[in-house]
């Protein structure tokens, strides 16, 4: 029976997500310390690609990786040249992470492709299951490289731009993996190919847990402005040098690191999340005062302009804190993304068919950046959201239970095939 609409549930096994959750969770650096540590551009981001892939074989799915080391599996669907539907979201991970960013939203779109190709449901269009390639920042400051080349919004000569903290630009992590940043352009959606995009993604956030909902659909996606301010002073004797003669670093960056967290909880700033996430200091000696230093800036925001702002008046005042301390300064801009509005094309079709399941959801917006942001410059994007435990994310203690997971795996199947209804296919009477 091949059917594009289904008179029955379409069951998530728990017992096989939580153990593919468990594989890809091994798939973690040695020695690398608590939690995942999967970083974008590593041969292990490209085996737990290589396990999807194999997974999407096994179904007898069309599977190819792309230049930018996207990898997709595809069903056909049953009208010709229609454009396609999709879902998927990333595998690679921040250091020392959980096992659930990104992992969920897979996970998600291989037990789907498993329910379509084990109950002969075909849609009218073709359904892409899709896994993108670095979508952490953590190494290299860009997020959502994977997403970004598919969207345009970046091009091979932007991979030469951004490296790691040892200097390796993502081109050249690219090509150690095998992957072509040169052809970054051949990797490039076109919008005529794609109908629609669903993501599936944990919340990292304490909402849904809060308010005691096990779903969410995400109408809005945070912006996020991230930096790099280097300040320059003097290393010099911690016992000789007197504390009115100092050009201390350390304690220039101490002053900045508060006057990020005082900006961004002030009465101005109610959407407004800014962090310094990280901070490198040298000589890095207890007798020596510190001489270099180097903090990277996370601003987020819900509203692009007040997102810009923010950061601007950072560097502005951090600015004049390195000033009056006689320490050198300079900002280094890693990586910019507007605020994403998810159209209600989609979301509302997620939020009937969550209904139509009998489960209870809010919508809310997403303070994490995804995929989805990306994606959404091609084609119309939806997110679903499942609950994460405390809120904690970027944590070996992150954590959803796979109940929820299956809940929501459940409604992703559901909402792809009531979009295939809801989008009309070239040739048909309501094309
Ligand atoms: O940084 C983020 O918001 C996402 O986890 N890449
Ligand atoms: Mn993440
Ligand atoms: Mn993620």
């Amino acid at each position: 029976m091949t059917a594009s609409t289904v008179d029955f549930r379409l069951r998530a096994d728990e017992t096989r997500l939580a153990r593919w959750l468990d594989e890809f969770a091994a798939l973690s650096e040695p020695d690398s310390g608590p939690g995942v540590t999967r970083l974008a551009h590593t041969p292990l981001e490209r085996r737990a690609h290589a396990r999807f892939a194999e997974h999407g074989t096994a179904l007898g799915l069309t599977v190819h990786t792309d230049a930018a080391g996207n990898t997709i599996a595809e069903l056909p669907g049953t009208a010709p040249g229609a454009p396609a539907l999709g879902t998927g979201s990333h595998l690679d991970s921040v250091p020392n992470a959980g096992a659930f960013d990104g992992i969920a939203g897979v996970v998600a779109a291989m037990e789907t492709a498993r329910l379509y190709t084990e109950h002969d449901v075909r849609p009218a269009h073709p359904v892409r299951f899709v896994v993108f390639a670095a979508e952490e920042g953590a190494r290299f400051g860009q997020a959502c490289t994977g997403s970004r080349i598919a969207a345009g919004l970046t091009g091979a000569a932007d991979l030469d731009t951004k490296a790691d903290a040892d200097g390796v630009t993502l081109a050249e992590a690219m090509r150690s993996v095998g992957l072509d940043p040169a052809g970054a352009a051949s990797a490039r959606w076109q919008p005529a190919d794609w109908a629609a995009f669903l993501e599936l993604h944990i919340e990292q956030g304490s909402v849904l847990e809060s308010t005691g909902l096990p779903l969410g659909v995400v109408d809005l996606i945070s912006g996020s402005t991230r930096f790099r301010l280097d300040l320059t002073g003097r290393a010099s004797h911690t016992g000789g040098t007197p504390m009115h003669q100092r050009a201390d670093t350390l304690a220039a960056a101490a002053e900045i690191v508060l006057l990020v967290e005082s900006i961004a909880t002030d009465s101005r700033h109610h959407g407004t999340r800014a962090t310094v996430g990280r901070l490198d200091s040298a000589p890095g000696s207890i007798t020596t005062i510190a001489g270099r230093a180097q903090l990277h800036v996370d601003v987020r925001d819900v509203d692009g302009d007040r997102q810009r702002l923010t950061a601007a008046e950072i560097v502005e005042r951090a600015g004049a804190i390195a000033a009056r301390r006689g320490v050198g300064f300079s900002a280094h801009a890693l990586a910019d993304a507007s605020p994403v509005l998810l159209p209600r094309r989609v979301t509302d079709v997620v939020a009937a068919t969550c209904a139509e399941l009998g489960y209870a959801h809010r919508v809310l917006p997403s303070g994490a950046s995804h995929d989805a942001q990306m994606v959404n410059h091609v084609t119309p994007t939806g997110m679903i959201f499942v609950p994460s435990r405390d809120g904690v994310s970027h944590s070996p203690d992150e954590w959803t239970d796979v109940a929820d997971l299956a809940r929501g795996t459940e409604v992703l199947a559901h909402s792809l095939l009531a979009l295939d209804s809801a989008f009309p296919v070239p040739g048909s009477e309501d094309a």
